[in-house]
C-alpha cells in the first residue's frame, strides 16, 4: 500500500488530493499548523478526515518536516501548503518568500535526508507566468509580478530544476492555473462571487464589491486538477506540467456566468471605478473599489496543457459554465438550509 504524506491538507486542493488518494488505495497523513480549531472541523469532509492520519508541524519548522516524513514514511510527498493569496502576498512578501520558498527548501532537504528515493509533488502555479502572453506552457519565459509569483519561481528553479538536476531527486513541478470548486477559500474571486450572489438572491446581503473585471483567467475545476497532481508522481522520471483548460474568462464573465446559473438578471452601466451591476428592479447589487485592485496585475492567463494531456493521458471533465453552476448552486443551497435552520 502506497503511503502519501500531503502538505497543507486543510486547504481546497489537499481535501480534494486526500479523497482522491483514499479511492487509489493509498494511506494518507496530512500536515497541518496547530491551531485551537479541531482538525476534523477543518478538513470538511468527515468521511474522509477519519481516514487521513494528521500530523501537527509546519513549513517554517524543520524539525516537525523532519518527524512527520519519519513517522508517515511516504512514498510521495505533495506540497500544497503555502500563503497562496495572491493580494495579500503584496501586503506580507517576507511571510510569503520565508513559506513559498524557503518551506520548499526545508522541506525537500529533510524528505533527502530520510529517502532520497521518495517523490515530491511542488504546488507551482500559472502566476509565475504573470506578464507572458498567452497561451502559456512549459516553454514560455516567466515574468511574475507579485512577491507570491517570485517566490514560488525561485522555488521552482533552486528546489525543483535545481535538486531534480544536481541531486537526481524525483521531483515535479505542476503548473497549475486558477482551480476552483464549493470548497475554495471565500477570499478568492470566484467564490466571493458564487456566495454574494446566492446570499443576494435570497435576500440575505445587498450588494458586493470586486477590483479589477477585466482581468482574464483560465479556471478549471480543483476535482480535475488533483489526478494531475498523482499522474505527475507515476511517471518513469520526474518533469514539468502545465495543467489548464484552455479556456479563458474575466472576472466579468464569471460574474454573469453565475448570475445566469442562479436565475439572475443584471445590467452594467458606467464605467471604472463607477461601474455597477444592477438587477432586474434597478437595485445595485455589483459595484468596484479601489481597495480590491492590486498593485500590479497579471491580466491574461490562457494555459496549453497539450504535454500533460500526451504524456499524462490527463484531461479536464468540468467546463467553465459547469464549474460556475457548480459553486453558485452549492453556495444557495448552503445558505437557503442555513437561513432556513435559523428562521
Ligand atoms: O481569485 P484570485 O484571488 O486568484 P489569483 O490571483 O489568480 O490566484 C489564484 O490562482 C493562482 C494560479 O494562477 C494561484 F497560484 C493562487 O494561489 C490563487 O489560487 O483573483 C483572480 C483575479 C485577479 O485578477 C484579481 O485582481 O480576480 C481579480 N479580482 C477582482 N476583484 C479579485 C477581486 N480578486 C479577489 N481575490 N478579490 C476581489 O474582490
Amino acid at each position: 500500500m502506497k503511503r502519501a504524506l500531503i502538505t497543507g491538507i486543510t486547504g481546497q486542493d489537499g481535501s480534494y488530493l486526500a479523497e482522491y488518494l483514499l479511492t487509489k488505495g493509498y494511506q494518507v497523513w496530512g500536515l497541518m499548523r496547530r491551531t485551537s480549531l479541531d482538525p476534523l472541523l477543518r478538513i470538511n469532509d468527515l468521511t474522509v478526515t477519519r481516514r487521513i492520519n494528521i500530523l501537527y508541524g509546519n513549513l517554517r519548522d524543520s524539525a516537525s518536516i523532519q518527524r512527520a516524513i519519519e513517522e508517515s514514511q511516504p512514498n510521495e510527498i505533495y506540497n500544497l501548503a503555502a500563503q497562496s493569496d495572491v493580494g495579500i502576498s503584496f501586503k506580507v512578501p517576507e511571510e510569503t518568500m520565508e513559506v513559498n520558498y524557503y518551506g520548499l527548501g526545508r522541506l525537500v532537504n529533510e524528505a533527502m535526508k530520510i529517502n532520497s528515493q521518495v517523490r515530491i509533488y511542488q504546488a507551482s502555479t500559472s502566476e509565475m507566468f504573470g506578464k507572458t502572453k498567452p497561451p502559456q506552457n512549459e516553454n514560455s519565459h516567466f515574468a511574475p509580478v507579485s512577491p507570491y509569483g517570485e517566490a514560488k519561481l525561485k522555488a521552482h528553479e533552486d528546489f525543483v530544476k535545481g535538486y531534480r538536476n544536481t541531486h537526481g531527486l524525483y521531483i515535479c513541478s505542476g503548473l497549475l492555473f486558477n482551480h476552483e470548486s464549493p470548497k475554495r477559500g471565500e477570499h478568492f474571486v470566484t467564490r466571493k462571487i458564487t456566495i454574494s450572489l446566492a446570499k443576494i438572491k435570497l435576500g440575505l446581503q445587498d450588494s458586493f464589491a470586486l477590483g479589477n473585471l477585466e482581468a482574464k483567467r483560465d479556471w478549471g475545476y480543483a476535482g480535475d486538477y488533483v489526478r494531475a497532481m498523482h499522474l505527475m508522481l507515476q511517471q518513469d522520471s520526474p518533469d514539468d506540467y502545465v495543467i489548464a483548460t484552455g479556456e479563458s474568462r474575466s472576472v466579468r464573465d464569471f460574474v454573469e456566468a453565475a448570475c445566469r446559473a442562479l436565475d439572475m438578471k443584471i445590467t452594467w452601466s458606467g464605467k471604472g471605478l463607477d461601474e455597477v451591476a444592477k438587477d432586474k428592479d434597478g437595485k445595485t447589487i455589483l459595484t468596484i473599489r479601489k481597495e480590491f485592485y492590486r498593485p500590479a496585475e497579471v491580466d491574461y492567463l490562457l494555459g496549453d496543457s497539450t504535454k500533460a494531456r500526451e504524456k499524462l493521458g490527463w484531461k479536464p471533465e468540468v467546463d467553465f459554465n459547469g464549474l460556475v453552476a457548480m459553486m453558485a448552486k452549492s453556495d444557495l443551497d448552503f445558505f437557503r438550509k442555513e437561513n432556513h435552520t435559523r428562521g
